[in-house]
């Protein structure tokens, strides 16, 4: 049995199996430039983030309606409870739905309608995080944000995502202000393929309270001084950070210094369609990989439920 868990750091959009993704082109009539779902998964070979990003976005033309958004969070959960998750913060990306011409209230409602039955279906709590896409102007952001106030209620949180380099969280202050006056959690992608710097300013300026991935904050030992300190969660995506070639090869991987220096790293599958795996098929390859043992892995899950924004009573029950 894997180890009860929370998932952290999951792109709902990054669940898309070719599988479904043919079904839905299908139901939809749109046309895809691969012959086959064998075709499609020899694309899945990535040189850096962006050429990730760049199928990433093609793919979710299958995407158009209520119906799809439900069966994509549906089949996320399925599999998410296999792999021992009790409960998921997930991302999507609203822009990258609403420039295709689909509503942002389609992708909510059928969102919320998968996620609504996750508890007593799948054992599984739930929340949602709408991530701005970074290489889009701060202006997009805003209007985003403001479209989506009358889902307010069930959104748990922003975040930031898509390419990194060159967009520099301070971009989005404006954004990231009114969702802490609006109550709303705060989280951000840093230090993926940007520099430990966009860590230390998605703090400061973003006022951050966990950061997805934060891999390179190792190139500079007052970032890791503070992260320690202030015991900021570091969401880590292992299998992820190969397939983009952030790191050479999962015994490379940086897991387990991390963890000794003290950081609050938890374990997760950022797009486990796209990357090889979920949730514990990322614990399964980085344990054979680091050689972890069964104490740090269950610390790796304890983590994944302190670094969570349950409330402290579901906190309590899933510790
Ligand atoms: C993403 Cl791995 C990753 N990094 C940045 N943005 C993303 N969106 C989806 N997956
Ligand atoms: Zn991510």
């Amino acid at each position: 049995m894997p180890l009860p868990k929370a998932e952290l750091h999951l792109h709902i959009e990054g669940t898309l199996e070719p599988e479904l993704a043919f079904a839905l082109a299908a139901r939809n009539s749109v046309a895809l430039p691969y012959a086959d779902t064998e075709e499609l998964r020899k694309a899945y070979s990535f040189s850096d983030l962006q050429s990730f990003l760049d199928l990433y976005y093609a793919l979710m033309a299958v995407l158009r309606t209520e119906q799809d958004f439900a069966d994509l969070a549906d089949a996320y959960l399925a599999r998410a409870a296999e792999q021992g998750v009790r409960h998921a913060e997930i991302f999507f990306d609203p822009q990258a739905h609403t420039a295709r011409g689909v509503p942002l209230g389609v992708v909510v409602d059928g969102l919320t309608r998968a996620l609504a039955h996750s508890e007593e279906r799948y054992g599984i709590s739930t929340q949602l995080i709408m991530c701005f896409l970074r290489d889009e102007s701060a202006d997009s952001a805003l209007e985003t944000f403001e479209a989506a106030r009358p889902y307010f209620d069930r959104i748990s949180g922003i975040g930031l995502d898509s390419a990194e380099v060159g967009n520099p969280p301070a971009k989005f202050r404006e954004v990231y202000r009114r969702a802490a006056e609006a109550g709303l959690r705060r989280v951000a992608h840093a230090g993926e393929e940007g520099p430990a710097s966009y860590i230390t300013e998605a703090l400061d300026v973003l006022g951050v309270e966990r950061i997805d991935h934060g891999l390179r904050c190792l190139e500079d030992g007052q970032v890791v001084a503070r992260l320690v300190r202030e015991q900021i969660p570091l969401t880590l995506c292992p299998l992820s950070n190969v397939r983009l070639r952030c790191v050479d090869t999962l015994a490379d991987h940086p897991l387990r210094e991390m963890l000794d220096a003290g950081l609050l790293v938890t374990v997760n599958s950022d797009d486990p369609a796209y990357f090889g795996g979920y949730v514990e098929d990322n614990f399964r390859a980085v344990r054979q990989a680091l050689a972890l043992d069964q104490e740090t892995l269950r610390r790796l899950a304890a983590n994944s439920f302190r670094a969570s924004f349950i409330d402290d009573r579901r906190r309590a029950e899933l510790l």
